[in-house]
């Protein structure tokens, strides 16, 4: 698991380089963003199960046909697995913003998620809906929490749509 400091000394050791200017300049970007991002992991932290749970409501109010009969979130279990998912990405989101990296997501998340999502049915494009209700609603927090450029809260969250459904956003 990476951050962007670790991925960056990484990458600059296997060449046997310094440090150079790009790299400074990544680094000033992730110094100068240092404290929002952690101020929005608080936010993210202190807010988390009322996130899970509107998000999810909007959701199955937007797409009611996944908690009806033959929808995959139909049972009191399924229903619970797909907010309990909604909450690893939230989790696993928050961690790949105070990193500054999407390698968390890669490592923890991602890998082998679709596959396992197709085999036992669980549709992909509404649950990077949900993705995508979260990430708007973290960043309405976010604002209200005083702090001002929230553009850098998309980028988790666009990660694994991307990765995810492999299609451009
Ligand atoms: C931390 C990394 C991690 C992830 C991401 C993860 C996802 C994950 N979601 C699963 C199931 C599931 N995921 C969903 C999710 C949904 N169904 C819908 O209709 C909605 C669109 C969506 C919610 C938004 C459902 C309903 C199941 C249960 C499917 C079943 O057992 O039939 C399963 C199968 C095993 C299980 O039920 O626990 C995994 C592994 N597990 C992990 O360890």
């Amino acid at each position: 698991m990476r951050d962007v400091v670790t991925g960056l000394i990484e990458n600059y050791d296997l060449k046997g380089q310094y440090l150079d200017r790009n790299a400074v300049e990544a680094l000033k970007d992730y110094f100068g963003s240092g404290v929002a991002r952690v101020q929005a992991a608080g936010v993210v932290n202190a807010n988390a199960a009322a996130i899970v749970r509107q998000a999810g409501s909007k959701l199955f109010e937007e797409l009611p046909e996944l908690i009806r009969p033959g929808g995959n979130a139909y049972t009191t279990r399924r229903f619970a697995a797909c907010l309990r998912d909604m909450d690893y990405y939230l989790r696993y989101a928050s961690y790949a913003l105070v990193a500054g990296s999407m390698d968390v997501l890669d490592e923890r998340v991602l890998q082998g998620l679709r596959e396992t999502y197709n085999s036992l049915g669980v549709p992909i494009a509404p649950t990077v809906r949900g993705i995508q209700i979260m990430k708007d609603m973290v960043k309405d927090l976010v604002a209200a929490a005083g702090i001002e450029d929230v553009a850098f809260l998309d980028q988790p969250f666009d990660y694994m749509t991307r990765e995810f459904s492999e299609q451009d956003l």
